[in-house]
């Protein structure tokens, strides 16, 4: 596990490239609509590549669980890019789809991490993300590089329709930085050791984010369910005063995604809702926020990219609360590498 975290701050990202999409600038141009799926952690990569083509390319866009889309029959329509993301790119769920998208006609793409997998085969094109091995069955790194893949095409995607070309080149120094801002986050491990194992006696915890932060909130939930068995759930932040506040009380944590972004003050009044019932906080934020009771402070950089900065710290989190409970990491019980059924 300690490799595979560390494996992120390797300058891979630079290897995602857009030469395998098939997609040539007639076709990008006539996409109306494009559609993600994916399971777990690549279903959650989705969904933050969902807001960046909706935000750099103006495409509607969303995702949704290849396990869900299977069984529901779809409208399968000509004008709708469809993407399927996967890590070992042999999910069966995901693999499913992407053969019932095809038999229907339509135009897919697959954004995998294992070069060849079956997913990659099927697929009319798209992109490997190149995050090297997954060495634990927990996808990690795969997460960071699949966001860094789908920034790349709401670029392309963006570019082609004539939008986004300032877009493109703050985004690319931002992804520059990244390597650097990372090996950063990663200096603070022993301080995210502390604090998880100040949290791995909770029963249950809550994850919060708005926006951009909401996929970061639920994929931070699965890695702590997956790896330390600590029931999570994670809400929409504007969701909270729809019913679950009524959970928040000291024995259940939150960990709230809060950025310096256009959404800070109403995130903020969502930690006050949280301290007004006496509820324990940590926030994952660019600087200390004083409602939390602790806060992880990441490195700025552009605000699309807040997905990757602030996942990475909470699978820290994930990992040393496991670690403080005894878990085998490497082996969590009831999951599979790659789910075949
Ligand atoms: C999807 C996934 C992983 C999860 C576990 C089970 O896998 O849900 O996100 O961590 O390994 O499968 P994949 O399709 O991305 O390989």
């Amino acid at each position: 596990v300690d490799r595979v975290l560390r494996g992120r701050i390797d300058d891979r990202f630079s290897t995602v490239h857009l030469g395998g999409l098939n997609l040539d600038a007639r076709e990008a141009r006539g996409i109306r609509r494009v559609k993600i799926l994916g399971c777990g952690t690549s279903y959650h990569a989705g969904m933050i590549g969902a807001q960046l083509i909706e935000e750099l390319a103006r495409i509607p866009a969303d995702a949704e669980p290849a396990s869900e889309f299977r069984y529901r029959n779809p409208v399968v329509d000509p004008d709708t890019l469809y993407v399927a993301v996967s890590q070992s790119g042999e999910t069966y769920d995901v693999l499913a789809a992407v053969q019932e998208l095809k038999r229907k006609g339509a135009r897919v793409l697959g954004v995998v991490n294992v070069v060849g997998s079956a997913i990659a085969r099927e697929a009319d094109g798209g992109m490997y993300v190149h995050a090297g091995p997954e060495v634990c069955v927990v996808s990690t790194k795969c997460f960071t590089n699949t966001v860094v893949a789908f920034a790349l095409l709401a670029l392309h995607l963006g570019r082609i329709r004539d939008l986004s070309v300032s877009d493109g080149k703050r985004l690319i120094e931002g992804l520059r930085k990244l390597p650097a801002q990372i090996a950063e986050i990663l200096k603070t491990e022993d301080e995210i050791k502390k604090i998880a194992e100040e949290y791995a006696g909770a029963q249950s915890m809550m994850f919060i984010g708005r926006v951009r932060g909401y996929p970061v909130a639920l994929e931070a939930s699965l890695k702590l369910k997956e790896i330390s068995y600590i029931h999570a759930e994670a809400y929409p932040a504007s969701e909270l005063k729809h019913g679950p506040l009524a959970l928040i009380e000291p024995a259940l944590p939150t960990v709230a995604i809060v950025p310096d972004d256009e959404l800070l003050e109403k995130n903020r009044a969502a930690l006050e809702e949280i301290k007004a019932r006496s509820g324990r906080i940590l926030a994952v934020a660019h600087r200390e926020q004083e409602k939390a009771d602790h806060t992880i402070v990441v490195p700025k950089n552009e605000t699309e990219l807040d997905p990757i900065l602030m996942g990475i710290p909470l699978q820290l989190l994930a990992y040393h609360t496991a670690l403080a409970m005894g878990r085998d990491i490497d082996k969590p019980r009831n999951l599979a590498k790659s789910v075949t059924v």
